[in-house]
């Protein structure tokens, strides 16, 4: 039994079933982690779909965090925003299983954590100054909402940069807008935790005045191992930091699909 965290496959299928076959996977015996963006973008999305869930309801081995591209996709389909000129939703839009594969997707968490095996994944990063624990409960905030009523008004409420630092006093759609772009959208932000979420070079570009999250000094989870996507020109890369595992290798740009077996670090890779 193995446990595999891949990145974000972005509706790329194709590399999907290669990767699977490289890792001999096995889904009676191994799980896999998806770090998000599951869709969008890609040539395949609603094939990538339907595969992981189906894979999911037959033995129950995907754990899959929600990435911007998959919350882009209920957002859409719930009439809230128009698809970008680069977005490959239409088939999936318009597929007769789509309320299902909806359904799956907004019970997916926006934060997957096994203290056994000792890593966290998340789509973009975790918010410098939260701690795993913390992040977990604000997490589970944005959770319950995606789970309930207030879907549709959360996602008509989602979309927007500010606030750009969280506060425990942030309230309603301000406090969910927040968390979920820590958790999907983050790339870089200044030594309070304050978001620049404008900014999508890799490190090499830092603006000044930031730093990618993942190297914030007083970064309060830096002795947590944390899985993440979402920021694909790190290319694989995180500087300095440890126990960060970049996981988006820009599959859908024709960089690779990576997989890094937890049990030994050991990664795996096919071409995009
Ligand atoms: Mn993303």
């Amino acid at each position: 039994m193995a446990t595999y965290a891949i990145g974000d496959i972005q509706g790329c299928y194709q590399p999907l079933v290669s990767l699977l076959q490289l890792i001999n996977f096995d889904p009676t015996e191994d799980q896999l982690w998806l770090a998000g963006d599951l869709i969008n973008r890609g040539p395949e999305t609603l094939q990538t779909l339907r595969f992981i869930t189906q894979l999911d309801r037959q033995h129950n081995c995907i754990n899959a965090v929600l990435g911007n591209h998959d919350l882009h996709f209920l957002a859409v389909a719930h009439g809230h925003k128009n698809p970008s000129r680069l977005d490959t939703l239409d088939e999936l839009l318009n597929a007769p299983d789509r309320a299902e594969l909806m359904t799956w997707l907004r019970q997916c968490p926006l934060i997957h954590n096994d203290s056994d095996l000792g890593y966290t994944m998340v789509h973009a990063g975790i918010a410098p100054q939260w701690s795993i624990s913390e992040s977990l409960a604000r997490a589970r905030e944005v959770e319950e909402v995606l789970q309930s009523e207030a879907l549709d008004d959360f996602l008509a409420n989602m979309y927007g940069n500010k606030p750009t630092i969280w506060r425990e006093d942030l309230d309603s759609f301000d406090r969910w807008r927040c968390i979920t772009n820590y958790f999907t959208r983050m790339r870089f932000c200044d030594a309070d935790g304050r978001l620049d979420l404008t900014c999508k070079t890799g490190i090499d570009e830092t603006p000044e005045g930031l730093a990618p999250w993942f190297l914030q000094p007083n970064r309060v989870a830096s002795k947590n191992k944390i899985l993440f996507g979402h920021w694909a020109a790190l290319e694989g890369h995180t500087g300095t930091a440890e126990n960060v595992f970049a996981l988006d290798t820009g599959c859908v740009w024709g960089g690779k699909l990576s997989a890094l077996r937890l049990e030994d670090e050991r990664l795996f890779q096919v071409d995009g």
